[in-house]
């Protein structure tokens, strides 16, 4: 008789800029959540589905933690707290290019205190150096207390091959079960806001750290029409001084954005994709519950 799959939901928590989003990426095979320099760049809860010989691992890729205060900054936190709840893996990515910094702690901290069973501690970018293994370690031995070890791994999610570590331990800890998903979904994440986070990472290495947090992008239409996706989409800007920052000198930058995107989507969804980009003032857009909810920041959190 076969044995049963190795099962498991793994939240992927940890500081922004750690490689949660790159780790996951690896993971799965297929890039199906955005990756940038940019703190903060992943806003949604994105379930990519690993299958595996072993079984399967639903993993929630988080919004890193920030200290904002306020309409979006607030809410990601939201997110971040919900997402690291009702999990059977609790998985913590660590930036140990850098010494621990307070967030780290706080996580570590975190889970001293809810004692999850099952912990997975990534020490991520273990290509760089200097690698601060050891002084995670000792933060560990700090802030544990009586809480139960967690396994130890490192990766380089960014090299082929550098996170199988990872997955090793993921299906170590995995109880047998009932697959959760079709192994043919990488993932669920609804294609409107798969389509706003590519244009919204290309807005985001083009324009550096200038308004990476002010621009918003709204997916209002994709209509298929065979062979092609037409895809209608607002990009949102907070005052009427950022329209031509995001629009670019003779509309380059908006004109790069929709190349590098329409290329990247029809990679994903293997279909020609051609992109239609308004750009909008919209004061306060990050306050609007309404516009929140329809780029999906509110509601349908795992
Ligand atoms: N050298 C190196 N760089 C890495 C590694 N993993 C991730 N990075 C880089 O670190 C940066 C941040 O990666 P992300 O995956 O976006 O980080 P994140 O934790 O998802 O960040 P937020 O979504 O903001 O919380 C990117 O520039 C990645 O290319 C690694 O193993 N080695
Ligand atoms: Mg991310």
């Amino acid at each position: 008789m076969e044995a049963m799959p190795r099962v498991a939901v793994v939240g992927v928590v940890g500081r922004t800029n750690a490689g949660k989003s790159t780790l996951v990426n690896a993971l799965v095979g297929e890039k199906i959540s955005i990756v940038s320099p940019v703190e903060q760049t992943t806003r949604n809860t994105i379930r990519g589905i690993v299958a595996d010989p072993r079984g399967q691992l639903v993993l929630l890729d988080t919004p890193g933690l920030h200290k904002a205060v306020g309409g979006l900054g607030r809410l990601l936190n939201r997110m971040a707290r919900c997402s690291a709840a009702g999990t059977d893996i609790t998985c913590v990515v660590f930036d140990a290019a850098e010494a621990p910094q307070l967030e780290d702690i706080g996580w570590m901290q975190r889970v001293a205190k809810e004692r999850p069973e099952k912990v997975v501690f990534v020490l991520n970018k273990a290509d760089r150096t200097p690698f601060y293994e050891k002084m995670f370690r000792e933060a560990w031995e700090e802030a544990k207390g009586s809480a139960p070890e967690p396994v130890w791994t490192k990766s380089v999610a960014t090299a082929p091959g550098g996170a199988t570590a990872v997955l090793d331990a993921f299906f170590g800890l995995a109880e047998e079960g009932e697959r959760l998903f079709d192994d043919d979904i990488v993932t669920d994440y609804p294609r409107k806001l798969a389509i706003a986070d590519s244009i919204r990472e290309k807005f985001l290495s083009r324009l550096h750290q200038e308004l990476p947090h002010e621009i918003g992008v709204l997916v209002k239409d994709v209509r298929d029409e065979g062979s092609r996706w037409c895809v209608s989409a607002e990009v949102l800007v907070n005052r009427a001084s950022q329209k031509p920052i995001v629009i670019g000198r003779k509309a380059e930058t908006v004109k790069y954005v929709r190349k590098c995107a329409e290329r990247e989507l029809s990679d994903i969804f293997d279909v020609k994709v051609s992109l239609e980009l308004w750009v909008r003032v919209e004061p306060n857009w990050m306050k609007n519950d309404r516009l929140l909810a329809e780029m999906g920041y509110l509601g349908g959190l795992v």
